[in-house]
């Protein structure tokens, strides 16, 4: 049963750098997934964010030389523009700096220094800088750190600990009991294989003289809370933490993230929320990653991708088509030019663009413009295409429940070839030529418009400005985007005297230079 509201969460990223295509891939993911819940007449809340404190942020800002503060709130800005060209539907844009977060972490702590879950102890080990995590001894992989492989330095001071070691079998049994709380599969083995292992306490603090750049702790303001324990709240304050009122939308259906950070919100978010009492979100999902001829991106090596330069190569829709076609989600994922230009050129221009193009065209020659109604249909000649447009949108649910994008994606691009193979088979231009065929050439036109038009509804979350540049190039009111499953999701919906109104080419062809 589909629940009535939609949660769905992207981790609020680092404002250490600029945002590149990994940001973009999990923003565009959970926006199709918004926006296909409230395709389903659900309330959704979409939630996305920036993480605006710890280390990392703080050296960012060193090495610019400015505030803290006037680096973050400089760097946001590209964030919110990113979004805003990639069309991300976001209900809120939370930072970790604004007032009502910090209210959140402080009565979040409190309320487990409170419970008795908190406790000061005095703590030597082995801190990974760049991770800002602590390791024991055991733990290094050949004296650096087991996470990212860099050095580690040791580290000697009093901290605050939150229990989280005593909650290891009970979040064994949750993960065994849950099995949709931590997907993929093979990542929810993951993590039982290290929660085999004794699980320690967690270290929540950092004293204020080595890290300023955080929020205080309630009960020592000589700490602030450190950046992963601050971070992980926003899912809580976002919805309205502690106004009760916040379980409108709490637990949380989804909380998306790269498989970089599973442990840290299957692990010391999962225990936390067991500490205060609150119900756990009911997925996890940790997608794959995204590498260049088989490496990391990063800035040393000069292979970021830069989003903004790939929009405006090959336009959004491209750009959210080839993230979410290419790879299925969840697994690793090799990024190229030539592989985006490849799906550009074959599945967007050639079978999507052309058929819309054709269609169009043809209305427009043979019909004066005007979709005029379909005569009586040859079940055996029509009948397929019909059927599996129809069954689009479940198929296409299906998918999304298994966060399969490219599935989804696979089974819209099955009605575009049908109908291509539909449109040849009848060659509407032979018919066009005898008039005693008009009630035949109306038919196949207005199937395949009806077709394309349910094509265009299941797109809709995917290719938001495709899926609206082909309604109202079909003539039809309305916008898919707005339109839920139950009012423009059939066949019938499409009504034959429409005017089509071709406009530009969907997917224009790139030209090398
Ligand atoms: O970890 N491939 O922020 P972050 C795929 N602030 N996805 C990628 C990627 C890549 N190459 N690179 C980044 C943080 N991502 C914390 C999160 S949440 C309470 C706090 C995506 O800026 C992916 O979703 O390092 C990954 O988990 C996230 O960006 C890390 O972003």
């Amino acid at each position: 049963m589909p629940s009535e509201r939609f949660f769905i969460t992207t981790p609020i990223y680092y404002v250490n750098d600029l945002p590149h295509i990994g940001h973009a891939y999990t923003t565009i993911a959970a926006d199709v997934l918004a926006r296909h819940h409230r395709q389903r007449g659900e309330r959704v809340f979409f939630l996305t964010g920036t993480d605006e404190h710890g280390q990392k942020v703080q050296q960012a800002a060193d090495r610019r030389g400015v505030p803290p503060q006037r680096h973050v709130d400089e760097l946001v800005v590209r964030f919110r523009d990113l979004w805003q060209q990639l069309d991300i539907s976001h209900d809120d844009f939370i930072r970790t700096t604004e007032p009502r977060h910090r209210q959140a972490v402080q009565r979040a702590l409190q309320a487990l220094y409170e419970r008795g879950e908190i406790y000061k102890a005095s703590y030597e080990g082995w801190y990974c800088l760049p991770d800002e995590r602590f390791w024991t001894e055991k733990e290094l992989v050949g004296g650096n750190c087991p996470e990212c492989g860099r050095p580690v330095e040791q580290v000697s001071e009093e901290n605050y600990f939150f229990k989280m070691g005593k909650y290891r079998d009970w979040l064994r049994a949750h993960i065994r009991e849950h099995p949709r709380f931590i997907l993929p599969e093979s990542r929810r083995n993951e993590i039982l294989g290290f929660l085999g292992r004794p699980l320690g306490d967690l270290c929540i603090s950092r004293p204020k003289n080595r890290l300023a750049w955080g929020i205080p702790l309630p009960f020592d303001p000589e700490y602030v809370t450190y950046v992963w324990c601050d971070a992980l709240v926003n899912y809580l304050t976002a919805p309205g933490y502690p106004d009760p009122a916040f379980t409108r939308w709490w637990p949380a259906d989804c909380h998306l993230v790269g498989k970089d950070i599973l442990t840290t919100h299957a692990i010391y978010w999962s225990t936390m929320l067991k500490a205060m009492e609150l119900p756990l979100p009911v997925t996890l999902f940790a997608h794959g990653w995204w590498t260049v001829k088989g490496e990391k991106m990063s800035k040393s090596r000069g292979n970021v991708v830069d989003p903004w330069a790939v929009i405006s190569e090959v336009g959004v829709d491209a750009f959210r088509y080839f993230l979410l076609r290419e790879v299925p989600f969840g697994l690793d994922g090799d990024y190229s030019r030539e592989a985006l230009l490849q799906r550009y050129h074959s599945d967007l221009a050639n079978d999507l663009g052309n058929l819309l193009g054709r269609l169009l065209t043809m209305v427009e020659k043979y019909q004066h413009g005007i979709l005029a109604p379909p005569g009586e249909p040859d079940a055996a000649f029509d009948g397929p295409l019909r059927r599996l447009a129809e069954g689009l949108a479940g198929q296409a649910r299906a998918a999304l429940d298994e966060f399969a994008f490219h599935r989804a994606l696979q089974a819209i691009w099955e009605v575009v070839g049908e109908a291509n193979r539909y449109v040849e088979r009848s060659a509407p231009w032979v018919l066009a030529k005898d008039p005693a065929q008009r009630g035949r050439l109306a038919t196949v036109l207005f199937t395949t418009a009806a077709a394309l038009r349910l094509v265009a509804v299941s797109l809709a979350p995917f290719l938001p400005r495709t899926a609206e540049a082909i309604w109202s190039q079909l003539g039809i009111e309305g916008s898919p985007l707005t339109a839920t499953l139950q009012s423009a999701g059939r066949w019938e919906d499409l009504r034959p005297g429409t005017r089509v109104l071709p406009g530009r080419q969907l997917f224009p062809r790139i030209v090398e230079q």
